[in-house]
Formats: structure tokens, sequence, C-alpha cells
């Protein structure tokens, strides 16, 4: 007995240890049963409030439009004089606050691409329909991206601007380029209708002050009464809260990057985005490469700008934003920009040249995707691409003189064409037209 005492101790201990564990594990896994029980709804019911926050967060941001212009042109505006005046649109939105995030305008060719352009935006809360007494809230200096009369400079303004209302808002541009003399004729106005909300204001100084002043002392009207009836082509997009927005501020559109270099990439960022995923196109935003395969936190990214085979004039970038939880918010997308490899110089275009002159042809290589073994230098006369020299590696210039050519074209282009050591293309910038001016030999009478 004595000798089985201690083993039926054991033995007893061992059962009671294993009852104990036995009761131990079934409570604890009870208790894990009752805490998954009551944990993961919770957590569910918790991820389901913060991503429905997320939600509808994204369905307060209701972006939208002010339009005044159906987008066609009927006429431009410039002071007879030439100088700078202030042009501006009255909307009167439905809901308040709103943020104004972008401004849009169209630009004829009369006006510079260099040109300084502001623009001004005023709340007028007396609802009068008189914008006289209206306050400035937000100016920005902006430079033209296109003057062709058709296509839209969308600017994406630097900050949100906040409306809070109620009553009208301005937005007006002033052409801080104009000057005595200078026909800018900066304003472009669509007259097929009126909706009788567009201003305008000039100084006898032909300078409007910096940051403007509403009403200007000599010239301040409805456009209607000055006998051009109709709306300005200014247009601006909104939104009712930034809180799941993002907004590109640069690239802008229509920049030149050297392929290859390093460009900072910035964007606004609303209060419940977290993380962004970035892409670029090179086809005018048909498809999108991911420019990181992970997400981007903060409000900027420096981006190693691809090496191209090719300039090319259709790359975009894509920001989407997300929040906390994942949840897919807002994108946006900027106006298309330019990666070059190789730009020609010289002739670029614009100029004239005469047979029997000597040129010199200039050209700057950025980045190419292989080494340049040689350099074509083409021009077109005659709708045909005809070689006016070759060069061993890439001196970056090269003389030629001009033909003379019979019958004679009005104008040509040049290429400059770079090619690999198996000859392959790896880059080429061709000019604008260039004036041509032949030979003439006259005889006297
Ligand atoms: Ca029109
Ligand atoms: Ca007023």
């Amino acid at each position: 007995m004595n000798v089985f005492f201690p083993f039926q101790r054991i033995s007893q201990m061992y059962f009671s240890f294993l009852a104990t564990l036995y009761f131990k594990v079934r409570r604890s896994c009870l208790d894990l049963l009752i805490t998954i029980r009551v944990v993961v709804p919770t957590c569910f019911l918790l991820l389901a409030l913060s991503v429905g926050v997320e939600i509808a967060f994204i369905q307060k941001a209701e972006s939208g439009t002010l339009v005044l212009d159906d987008g066609s042109i009927e006429n431009h505006i410039f002071l007879v004089e030439g100088g700078q005046f202030i042009w501006l649109n009255r909307f009167t939105p439905s809901t308040f606050p709103t943020y104004i995030r972008k401004v849009s305008t169209i630009f004829g060719n009369k006006v510079g691409i260099h040109d300084d352009f502001q623009i001004a935006i005023f709340e007028d809360t007396d609802a009068d329909g008189d914008p006289s007494n209206a306050t400035l809230v937000y100016t920005e200096n902006v430079k033209p991206l296109y003057n062709d009369n058709q296509t839209w400079n969308l600017f994406t303004l630097s900050n949100w601007v906040l409306c809070n209302g109620p009553g009208d808002i301005l937005i007006g541009l002033v052409n801080r380029s104009g000057r005595f003399g200078y026909p800018d004729f900066p304003a472009t106005l669509d007259q097929t209708s009126s909706q009788r909300r567009s201003w305008i204001g000039a100084y006898s100084t032909h300078l409007i002050p910096d940051p403007p002043v509403l009403p200007t002392a000599d010239l301040w009207s409805i456009i209607d009464k000055t006998g051009f009836p109709g709306n300005w082509v200014i247009r601006a997009v909104t939104a009712r809260s930034t809180d799941t927005l993002v907004d590109i501020t640069y690239p802008r559109g229509h920049e030149m990057f050297p392929s290859g270099s390093d460009i900072t990439i910035t964007w606004l960022a609303g209060a419940t985005t977290a993380k962004f995923m970035l892409h670029f196109s090179l086809d005018d935003g048909i498809t999108w490469i991911p420019i990181t395969k992970q997400f981007v936190y903060g409000t900027s990214y420096t981006w190693r700008v691809p090496t191209l085979i090719q300039n090319n004039n259709k790359c975009k970038i894509k920001i989407t934003a997300y929040g906390a939880k994942g949840i897919q918010m807002f994108s946006d997308e900027s106006l298309p920009f330019k990666i070059e490899v190789v730009k020609l110089l010289w002739p670029a275009g614009g100029n004239e040249m005469r047979s029997g002159n000597s040129i010199l042809a200039q050209w700057a290589t950025y980045e190419t995707k292989r080494p340049v073994a040689s350099a074509k230098l083409l021009w077109m006369p005659n709708s045909v691409w005809k070689l006016v020299a070759k060069v061993d590696g890439n001196p970056g210039s090269l003389s030629f003189v001009v033909p003379t050519l019979v019958p004679s074209p009005k104008s040509v282009k040049y290429k400059i064409k770079l090619l690999d050591e198996q000859g392959n293309d790896i880059g080429s910038d061709t000019s604008s037209a260039v004036i041509y001016h032949p030979f003439v030999l006259r005889h006297s009478d």
C-alpha cells in the first residue's frame, strides 16, 4: 500500500490536475468563445462603423461645377489701348460651405503662353446681385497652359478656397502682362445668350492693384452694358467638403521634363485621406502604370521620370486617395505634360532661313535608353523627310548649308534623330515650321 500510496497520490493529483486542466481549458474555451462572440461582432461593428464613416465622408464631398458659358466662344475682349483689367463671373451656389478646387478658362492665340495671369476669388454675402461690395478671399498667379482658343486651361489651386456664403462667389481673372499698346484680347466671351452675371473693371492707369480692388474706379460694369452681352468663359470646380479629396498641384500640365530627371509631385490631401497610390500614363490616361507598389504617405513624392525611347507629350499623373481603413476615396489626374529624350534647339521653328545660308543645328540630349552611336538631321521640304547630314557620336550640333529648291516651299521642318549602335531610333524631336526664302536672281530692266 505504502508503495502505491505515493503513486495513488500522484495519480489522484494527476487526475485532479487533468480535471482542473480540463475545466480550465473548457472554461478558457468558453471564455474564448464568449470573447469571440462578443469581440468579433464588436470588431465587425467597429470596422463597419469606421468603413461606414469613410464611405459617408466620400458621399459628403459632392463635387460640382460653376458654369455660366456654353463652351463656345463668340468674342475676345481687350481694352482699346491695351492694359490690365479684371473680368469676373458671379455664381450663386445652391449649398454652402463651398470649396473652390479648380478654375478654368480658354485663351485665344493673341495671349502669350508666358503671359502672367491672376485668378481672383471674391465672396459677396448680401445676395443683392451687385458684386461691388464683394470681399477678396483668394488670389493665385498662373500662366496659360494652352492658347489655341479651344483647349481648357484647368488650374488646380494651390489651396482649397473655403467660401462660407450665403450669396455669391465671384471668380475673376486679371491679365497681369497687360500693358498700353498690347492687344492681348485675354478675356474670352460666350455671346450665345447672356445670364447677366459677368462683370468688367479697369483703371485709366491701365493697371489693376495687386491684390485687386472692387469696384474699379474708371470702368465698372456688367459686360452687357458695354455693348457685349454675354458670359465670360470662366468656370470653377467645387466641393461641399474636401475631406476625401486629392488634388494634384504639381505637375500642373504642359510642363517639359527631361527623360530620367527627378521631379517632385505634390498634392492637396483631404482630412480623412491617409495614403495614396500614384500612377503615370504615356497615352493620355488610357492606360495607367503604377509609380509605386506600396501606398505613399504625406503630400509629396519624388519621381524619377522614365527614360523613354521617344519624346512623348501625352504623359499624365494620377493620384488615388485611400482612407485609413483602405477605403478608396477620390482620385485626380494632371493635364498632359511632356517627357523629352532629345530637344532640337535650333532650328526650332518660328524662324526664317534663306537658301545658301550656313546654319548650325543644335540639340540637347537627355537620358537615352541605350548609348547614342550617331545622329541624323533631316528636313521636310516637300512632305517627305530627307537627310541633311549624319554625324558619328552625339556632338549636339552640326553645320549645313540650306540648298536652293525648285519649286520653292513656303516652309520646311527639321528633325533630329538619335540612333544606337544597331541603327535603331532611340529618340527624335521635330521643329515647328521654319519659313523658307529661296535665293532669287533679278535682272535689271
Ligand atoms: Ca457660345
Ligand atoms: Ca453685393
